[in-house]
């Protein structure tokens, strides 16, 4: 039905849209025309590229807010259940090139470019600001989940925090990284449409009182504080070529006006605008996730400012509709990104019981029928805790919450376990050893009724080492959905001549159903095929090139094997192997053994938490062999090195199509799940990766053949750990480990400087946290391997096809399916547009 419709005609006359917005390009170019009159008061004459944005931008929201509108009436009218994701992150990346892929109307908007003088829609797209609500793979996790889920037409909200600066703008100066605020909304940002009149209150500490009710029931009333107010932001996720339009609902947190009218009373204006100034820092500024101790206060507010808004919201519409407060879990189902929003446990207990006046058993078995975890870490330093004073200051009531579900969960572990003490120690959500603090991963897993992991390997460690109590205690609950990425984002708009050559050779249908890309399978030997194949990637390479020349002034060879790391740095990721690697080789050029060099280009990308020293650290490190390496003329046509500024979705979009080598060479264990790992190989590139994460599952798919595997297994390491790992004795076994290390040491890579780099030695030669030495040679090894296979052209194409020709489990298409059946039991509500004669 809604499939059938050709959304490309006009849709005269239909729900909501008196404006009668039409998709072809005399519409779309008066529509901008339009905008550029009256909206941002300029003539076409003299508008800027900027302005040329804003327009476009503008004339295709204007297209899309009718199947926004229906979408959400359709809800309305047909009750049914909603997905409610809730995230600190959103990392949604640019909009307007999404917009137009998934509304069909690409080629109209370049024809109506065209009448504005403007050749390509790229010097458009260009232009346009990303939005950085978010630190890396969590964050993107959401935005392509949003999109699946809206081209799935299965009715979901995001919510999360609008901050006014999302992550920081990286710069590169003397080989460090400098932060720069992010400032996304400079000049207003197209996408989104306030809602001032759903804004809701939150309350912030003060103290709870006891009082009896009418009924004579004994309860408790928290009186706040301080409040804010949070103002929803919201932006429309179309889905791809279907009505389906969710949103995304961001909270601005406001000041409360009753503390600026007491203020003006009594005269103290400036007081009372520094009150509105202190509670709109609440969602100012976005936390990078390895910080320090640094605003710890706040971002717990952030996260219970959030939760509280959205929970409000999401039984207010129940309100509306007439339907009971009991019903909730059958109107929505939420998924906790994470442990960031797991206050929701908490809060939603306190809205049932002190505002719905529901009993604790009636609450209890809502919030557990409602809630669901994701997992998406097993390091314990990034495991959530919040020391106990903090918490019971900020959210005395939660608090109170929190020590009666964990009673009643101790009771039931007493009754499973009697006399086992340790047991309770450790289920327990309060941490007892040391001070006090609540661990919010035991908040989410008593709540919640499914926990999930990301990928397999992760998935099985949670119940192994993560949770094995609970594991034991509820097995049912523990799940795995393997993580996935959007075909639209990460192969149809980032790489336009694979999609050509896709769409050419088995239709255009695989942007929707990824399973058909395995019918390139059947090319893997006509290698007239394999030449376009590689022709796509070459232009890929072609443009990147260009990039990196305009942004480090690196000319680097489009021919030679484009090897790329691009992620959050971070000593579990391992750049410095990488980096260790690359000194390896260039070692070998020096010393005349070429024969099995491949020309390469390592290219690496990817931000360091502002606090995070070793990181930062890597990065110049990366930067002083970078700067030796291109300047040496014996490296001319064998290695170049390049670190990429400020990665983002936008330089993603750039990078992924291409990358020759993908690097996923985390210490196998540590990397949850990892995703740009599978939008390399969508993009088909090779990868050379441990046993860690999707990657053991990448490999499963497309062939142990067509994957370089190398390093320790999950299990070698804890062995190696268990019996006391030493550095040291895999260093004496490596000559060419040894004289790496030693050409770092002497200050070969920064000018002289034997101290600069100290640090990194340290670590690697002392306890070696990430088994970086356990790994090296097994790496280099593997990397012989990849130079060996570039020389056979042919079979390494091939190799690349079978890549993206088995990549296509790795749609977060059908991660959603999986969340849908598995645990949030939603169905698709397909929309229609209704449209009168
Ligand atoms: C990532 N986690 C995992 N965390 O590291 C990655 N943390 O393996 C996985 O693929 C991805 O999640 C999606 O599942 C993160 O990106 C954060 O960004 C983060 C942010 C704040 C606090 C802690």
């Amino acid at each position: 039905s809604s499939q059938s419709l050709d959304l490309r005609l006009p849709t005269p006359g239909c729900y909501a849209d008196p404006v009668r917005a039409g998709m072809d390009a005399d519409a779309v170019f008066d529509g901008m025309t339009e905008h550029l009159f009256f909206t941002l008061g300029k003539l076409a004459t003299s508008a800027s590229l900027r302005d040329l944005y804003m327009a476009l931008s503008f004339a295709v929201r204007d297209r899309l807010m009718s199947r926004y509108l229906t979408s959400q009436e359709t809800i309305r009218a047909r009750p049914q259940k909603t997905v409610a994701y809730l995230s600190a992150e959103f990392l949604i990346g640019p909009q307007l090139n999404n917009n137009l892929l998934n509304l069909g109307i690409k080629k109209e908007a370049e024809e109506a470019l065209k009448r504005f003088g403007i050749e390509s829609l790229n010097e458009i797209l260009e232009v346009e600001e990303e939005p950085g609500l978010g630190n890396g793979g969590l964050g993107r996790l959401a935005a392509c989940y949003m999109e699946s889920l809206a081209s799935l037409q299965v009715p979901a909200v995001g919510y999360g925090i609008r901050y006014e600066f999302g992550i920081f703008n990286q710069l590169i100066r003397d080989g460090w990284q400098v932060e720069v605020t992010d400032k996304w909304l400079k000049g207003g940002w197209p996408w989104e449409l306030p809602q001032p009149d759903e804004a809701c209150l939150v309350g912030f500490g003060g103290q709870t009182e006891s009082y009896t009710d009418d009924n004579g029931n004994y309860r408790s009333r928290w009186i706040p504080s301080e409040h804010a107010i949070g103002v929803p932001h919201d932006v429309p996720v179309l889905g791809y070529r279907v009505n389906s339009c969710d949103r995304l609902r961001l909270w601005r947190a406001d000041a409360t006006e009753s503390f600026d009218f007491y203020a003006f009373n009594i005269g103290d204006y400036y007081g009372a605008v520094e009150e509105k100034v202190a509670s709109e820092t609440l969602s100012k500024v976005l936390y990078p996730n390895d910080g320090t101790d640094e605003g710890r206060r706040l971002r717990l507010k952030q996260q219970h400012f959030f939760v509280s808004c959205s929970l409000q919201d999401m039984l207010r519409s129940l309100e509306k509709r007439s339907i009971a407060v009991e019903e909730f879990p059958n109107h929505w189902t939420v998924q906790l990104n994470d442990t960031h929003p797991a206050i929701a446990v908490a809060e939603l207990m306190r809205l049932l019981i002190d505002q719905h006046r529901l009993d604790w058993d009636k609450a209890w078995e809502i919030t557990n029928r409602s809630v669901a975890y994701t997992n998406h870490t097993l390091l314990p330093e990034a495991l959530e805790k919040w020391d106990l004073s903090l918490f019971k200051n900020l959210l005395p009531r939660h608090l109170e919450l929190i020590y009666e579900i964990n009673r009643r969960f101790l009771q039931q572990v007493r009754l499973k376990y009697p006399g086992n003490d340790l047991i309770l120690r450790k289920l327990s959500i309060i941490d007892e050893e040391g001070g006090k603090a609540i661990r919010m991963a035991h908040l989410a897993t008593i709540g919640a009724h499914h926990v999930n992991g990301v990928a397999a390997l992760h998935s099985d460690l949670i119940k192994r080492q993560l949770l094995p109590e609970f594991a034991q205690l509820w097995p049912e609950k523990f799940t795995n959905v393997t993580n996935g990425v959007t075909p639209r984002r990460w192969v149809a708009l980032a790489n336009p001549e694979l999609s050509k050559l896709l769409d050419k050779e088995i239709g255009p249908n695989w942007i929707t159903n990824m399973d058909l890309l395995l019918e390139l399978e059947k090319k893997e030997n006509d290698s007239n095929f394999l030449d376009l194949f590689a022709s796509a990637k070459l232009s890929g390479k072609r443009k990147l090139a260009g990039y990196i020349h305009r942004q480090t002034g690196v000319l680097v060879d489009p021919s030679s094997l484009f090897d790329v790391q691009v992620k959050r740095i971070h000593q579990y990721k391992r750049q410095h192997l990488n980096a260790l690697q690359v000194i390896a080789q260039y070692l070998r050029i020096k010393n005349g053994i070429t024969k099995n060099i491949a020309p390469r280009t390592v290219i690496f990308g990817g931000k360091a938490a502002p606090g995070y020293f070793m990181a930062k650290l890597m990065i110049r490190f990366i930067n002083g062999i970078a700067d030796v390496v291109n300047a040496d003329p014996d490296m001319d046509g064998l290695l170049r090195v390049v670190f990429l500024p400020d990665y983002n979705v936008k330089l993603g979009e750039q990078v992924y199509p291409a990358t020759d080598l993908s690097e996923q060479i985390s210490t196998a264990g540590k990397e949850a799940s990892g995703t740009g790992n599978m939008k390399f190989a969508m993009n088909g590139a090779l990868t050379i990766g441990t046993l860690d994460g999707a990657n053991v599952e990448i490999r499963d798919r497309v062939g142990a053949e067509n994957f370089f595997l190398f390093g320790k297994t999950e299990s070698e390491i804890m062995e190696l750990r268990d019996q006391g790992y030493s550095p040291n004795s895999f260093i004496a076994e490596s000559n060419e480990l040894q004289e790496t290390l030693k050409l770092i040491e002497v200050g070969h890579f920064s000018n002289g400087d034997s101290e600069l780099f100290r640090p990194i030695i340290n670590i690697l030669t002392g306890n070696d946290p990430f088994f970086v030495m356990a790994d090296f040679d097994d790496y280099l090894r593997a990397q012989d391997e990849v130079s060996k296979a570039w020389k056979k052209s042919k079979k390494w194409n091939r190799m690349a096809l079978l890549n993206t020709a088995r990549s296509g489990f790795f749609s977060s298409d059908r991660s959603i399916r999986e969340y849908c059946q598995s645990i949030w039991k939603v169905k698709p509500l397909p929309v229609e547009i209704s449209c009168e004669k």
